[in-house]
């Protein structure tokens, strides 16, 4: 009898025991792992609009204005290189129909071009140099086609996936894929209907490992703003039963956010340009965001744990302005030198485990880094193991001064990156309590820095 009495208690504690370990939480698949380390790349607006100074090309323009005259992918690769960024995304089409590619199923094309005398293909020459220069290469194509005879009809979602299959037999790997959800109306007046279940079977059998850009994923979600900034609260997380994209997305704030408590990993992507307009226009050559804007653009986006998809749009010769550059050196160098000495490096650290009755039954966890000598910081980053998904809900940060405490910081999500900036403060002890996780937590790195007072956002 009392052998059955202690196999039932060890049957019970070793269940309540695995309770505590297993987690149910949505994990991200392995290309959004892969995704998540991308931090920052180039979106590129090119295209009939870089010649006629729109942003949204009706459709009917002459194929022939498309010209650029000393176009040169490997320069966009060499500034998005010294730049730091590690990837492009081009616009194939834009919602002018005009593809970068002499695709058989549209008339509206390079092809028709006087780019090269009609023999020009740009999808090639960047798919090319972004190997030459180890960038990751992406697409956006925009469903919507204001250029198309067929766009209105069921015929059109064939011609859309026909475009898709083609761009990925000639210029793959493709490694983002981003679909705008604009849906207007195309040249006979009417909208279409939009067969997305199609697109992303064609996608998955073609190739699996592409992320999927749309504002509901598959993969990686919009972030509900074109200002490249995400929500203090970021979960990589989202519901997306009864939504789409375009019109039926979820409300801004939702995509800024994500869910709590959403059933899929969809994480967010910042996207901005840097400069008022998505394609080049002379008259904001003077409007290049500042270094330092650009910077703290890096801490609204990667900073909260997204991702930054920052738009650099060729001018009409097809190169990179100088201004644009300029600016984007200038961007690298501030995290560079922002990030360059972890001042945490050789603090002593120290973990504790509190039992408690929350919803993680030993949520708070307290990691202490301890300093022989104080030194001064206005910056932590946070990171979190990811892989096991993204648990913690709440979070202080305390800094103290030989045990004098100085200043608490309250969060709510890590996931990818935390960057939290605060005014320089003298500091020798750093504890990072988790209040609250929805399983058992995994703070995989805390480090210090100090950098320039001016870029500290508070
Ligand atoms: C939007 C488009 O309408 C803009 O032109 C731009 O391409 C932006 C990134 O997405 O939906």
């Amino acid at each position: 009898m009392r052998k059955y009495i202690i196999a039932f208690f060890l049957l019970i504690s070793c269940t309540s025991f695995a309770q505590n370990l297993i987690n149910t939480n949505p994990l991200p698949g392995k290309a959004q792992l892969q995704w998540h380390d991308m931090d920052f790349y180039f979106f590129m607006h090119f295209g009939p609009n870089t010649f006629t100074d729109l942003e949204w090309g009706k459709g009917n323009e002459q194929e022939e204005i498309f010209n650029p005259s000393q176009l040169d992918c490997k320069q966009w690769c060499r500034i998005a290189k010294e730049a730091g960024a590690k990837g492009i995304i081009i616009t194939a089409k834009h919602h002018d129909g005009f593809c970068l590619w002499p695709s058989k199923y549209s008339t509206h094309t390079i092809r028709e071009s006087k780019y090269k005398n009609g023999k020009g293909d740009i999808l090639k020459e960047l798919s090319d140099a972004c190997k030459e220069y180890g960038l990751k290469f992406g697409v956006y194509i925009s469903p919507w086609d204001r250029n198309h005879p067929k766009y209105g009809t069921a015929d059109y979602n064939d011609v859309f996936v026909n475009m898709m299959k083609e761009i990925f037999s000639n210029y793959g790997p493709i490694w983002e894929l981003w679909w705008d959800g604009a849906n207007g109306e195309g040249p006979n007046g009417k909208k279409q209907v939009y067969d997305w279940n199609k697109f992303i079977k064609t996608v998955r059998d073609i190739s699996p490992s592409t992320v999927v850009f749309s504002d509901v994923g598959p993969d990686i979600r919009w972030v509900g703003n074109e200002n490249g900034i995400a929500g203090t609260t970021n979960w990589n997380l989202l519901d997306t039963v009864g939504f789409a994209p375009g019109i039926k997305a979820p409300s801004t704030d939702t995509l800024n956010a994500g869910n709590m408590y959403g059933k899929n990993w969809i994480p967010a992507e910042c996207d901005v340009s840097i400069r008022p307009g998505w394609f080049y226009h002379a008259k904001e050559d003077t409007k290049v965001k500042s270094p330092e804007a650009l910077f703290s653009l890096y801490l609204k986006s990667v900073g909260r744990g997204a991702n930054l998809l920052l738009n650099v749009p060729p001018d009409g010769r097809g190169l990179i302005n100088s201004n644009d550059s300029l600016a984007l050196i200038g961007f690298k160098k501030l995290r560079d030198q922002s990030f360059k000495n972890n001042v945490l490096k050789h603090a002593m650290q120290m973990d504790k485990e509190h039992s408690d009755k929350s919803e993680y039954r030993k949520t708070e966890v307290t990691t202490f880094l301890i300093l022989k000598e104080p030194v001064k910081m206005n910056c932590i980053v946070l990171k979190e193991d990811i892989q096991f998904g993204q648990l913690i809900k709440k979070l202080d940060i305390h800094l103290s001064n030989h045990g004098t405490e100085i200043k608490k910081i309250s969060i709510t999500t890590v996931g990818k990156k935390r960057i939290v900036t605060f005014p320089a403060e003298e500091v020798s002890e750093v504890s990072v309590v988790i209040n609250s996780a929805k399983a058992k937590p995994h703070l995989s790195s805390i480090e210090g820095y100090l950098m320039d007072e001016q870029l500290v956002e508070q």
